[in-house]
This record gives C-alpha cells, structure tokens and sequence, in this order.
C-alpha cells in the first residue's frame, strides 16, 4: 500500500502531520511529532520576531459531543530564532515545514530574508491569518493585500514557498483568490485554517469558554470538516497543477482523510484530533486509511487524488 505523498521535490513517506499550532510550539513537542514513525514531516507553530507568551488562558477549548474546538490562542511561540536552530540542527530524514506569521508584512518579509539566506532546506509556510492594516480583515480576506506580500516574498524568495489560508464561503472568493496565487510559483496552499470568530457558550455558566476576545475564537474539528472538503474541492479545481494541496481540518477517521484526498489533498493535517489523541492519532488514522483504500482495491492515494465523483 502506498501512503507517500510527493510536493515539490520533497518526499514524505506518510501523509498526516500535525496542523499548525497544535504540538509544535516546543523542541520537545516538535521532537515527538517527528519520532512518530506514522507522521511524515512536522509543521513549526507559527513563528513572529521575538517570542510571545500569547492570549491569557483559558484560550482553547474542546467542544462537547465531539463538535471541535475554539481557540483564541494570540500565537504564542518561542520566536523565530528559536525555530531556526530547531530545523538546521534537527537529526531526521523527513523534510519539515518552517511556519512564518508577522503580524506585520515587514515582519514576513525579514523573516522570509533570514530563512532565504540561512542553510534551511525544508518547505515554508507563510500563514495569512496574520492581520494586515489596522481595519481591514486578515491578509488573506484582502486579494490585493495577498498579491501585494506575495509579489514583494517572490522578488527575493527562491525557496519552496507554500501559504496557509482560511476558509473561503463564496465561490467568486474562490475565482478571486486562486487567480491571485496562479500568478506566483508556490510549491502548495494549506487550506483551512480554523473558520474564524465562532463563539461557544457554557450552558451551566451562561459564560463564554475561552477568554480572549469576548469569547470569539476559531474552530476546527468535526464541525469544520464540510468546509475543509469544500476548499481543498475548490482550490483544486482552480488552481496551477504545480500548486499542490495540502488539506486540513475536520479530520477524526481514516476516511476523512481519505475524503480530503478525494477533494484533491496532498498531504493532510490534523490538529484538533491531534490535541485530543495526542501523536497515537498518527497510526490510528493511517490504518483507517490503509483499510478504506483496500476495501476499494485500490493499493495506492494516487488513485483516488483528486478522484470525486460527481452527480451528472
Ligand atoms: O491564535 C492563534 O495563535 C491562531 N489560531 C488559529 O486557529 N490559527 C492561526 O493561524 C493562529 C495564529 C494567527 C493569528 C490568528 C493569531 C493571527
């Protein structure tokens, strides 16, 4: 059975890893992804300048009757540096994500520089969720804000590139944001990042269950799983075939990763479930997977990549 996935010329020999933020802030939480012998590469929590201690707890929240999660973690991280040492010194074979998210365009572009002149030989990931100008919304939400940062990274930049994006609900958003990506040579998208400024509510208390922002938060898990399938879908379908896909969001089974692959997904990540199982989840949702693929007959993800089937 062939469960190895393939971006730029990076080879993975699974396909899971975890979603950003979820266990790979620390050394030691990066190092436990990675001697997972089921996870195929690891994506570094999103890094900024300097390190920050992130939003006041509680500030991540797991839903009941396994719905998902909301956080409203304010990127905490140990700060770029720190995540730089980490992938030049790291002893693996497998290729690593380097995950990039100034709160600023100049920051993005400094830490772009830095990774761009260092001896660092992995994949980056450039997360637009980061806020732009003060009273516009994320980077990513802007069309002209993400040609903007994306022509600025590309006159420099010549490592594999990838960003991170958010969920899009409109299919004229979707037209409008891969006509803008079709026009830079990235290695992938990453797509979905949590849907954005949900907000849950402790029945018992009347109270909201995180703390930062009034209670607002993104979620991931289950409940965003539709919404997961549905961008990887149509960023597939719209998209450079050099652009490849990595999907994330609402995984829990073996056959949701199955059905992101169907959508057109690469590699796929998990992050709530992964919170949840903690880095067991790896093998579980790979032999899920391994079972759903031979009970079709098919013995490798290639066959059913991008394979959805629809009504005519
Ligand atoms: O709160 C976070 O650190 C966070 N949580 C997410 O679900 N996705 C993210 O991309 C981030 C970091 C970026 C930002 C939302 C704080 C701008």
């Amino acid at each position: 059975m062939d469960l190895t996935g393939q971006i730029a010329n990076f080879h993975f020999n699974h396909i899971l890893l975890n979603a950003a933020g979820v266990k790979c802030q620390t050394t030691a939480e990066l190092d436990q992804v990675l001697a997972s012998p089921y996870s195929g590469s690891v994506v570094t929590k999103s890094a900024t300048p300097m390190t920050r201690p992130g939003n006041p707890s509680p500030r991540y929240y797991q839903l009941p009757e396994e719905l998902g999660s909301i956080n409203s973690m304010g990127l905490p991280n140990e700060g770029f540096a720190y995540y730089l040492d980490y992938v030049l010194n790291k002893k693996t074979d497998k290729p690593v994500f380097f995950s990039v998210a100034g709160l600023t365009k100049d920051d993005n572009l400094a830490m772009l520089m830095e990774l761009e002149q260092s001896n660092f030989n992995g994949l980056v990931e450039l997360n637009l969720s980061c806020p732009n100008v003060p009273g516009k919304p994320q980077t990513a939400y802007d069309f002209e804000a993400t040609r903007a940062i994306l022509t600025e990274v590309f006159s420099f930049f010549t490592k594999p590139l990838g960003v991170k994006l958010p969920p899009y609900f409109d299919m004229v958003h979707f037209d409008m944001i891969a006509a803008v990506l079709n026009d830079f040579p990235l290695a992938f998208v990453n797509t979905i990042n949590s849907i954005g400024n949900g907000l849950a509510i402790d029945p018992h208390t009347d109270t909201v269950v995180i703390k930062p922002k009034g209670g607002f938060g993104g979620l991931g898990g289950s409940l965003v799983k539709a919404t997961a399938l549905a961008n990887v879908r149509a960023l597939r379908e719209r998209l450079n075939e050099s652009i490849k896909i990595i999907g994330t969001g609402g995984v829990t089974s073996g056959r949701d990763v199955y059905d992101l692959v169907l959508c057109g997904a690469d590699l796929v990540e998990v992050g709530t479930q992964l919170m949840v199982e903690d880095t067991p989840v790896f093998e579980r949702l790979e032999g899920e997977l391994a079972n759903e693929l031979d009970k079709k007959d098919y013995q490798s993800l290639a066959e059913i990549r991008g394979k959805l089937q629809i009504i005519s």
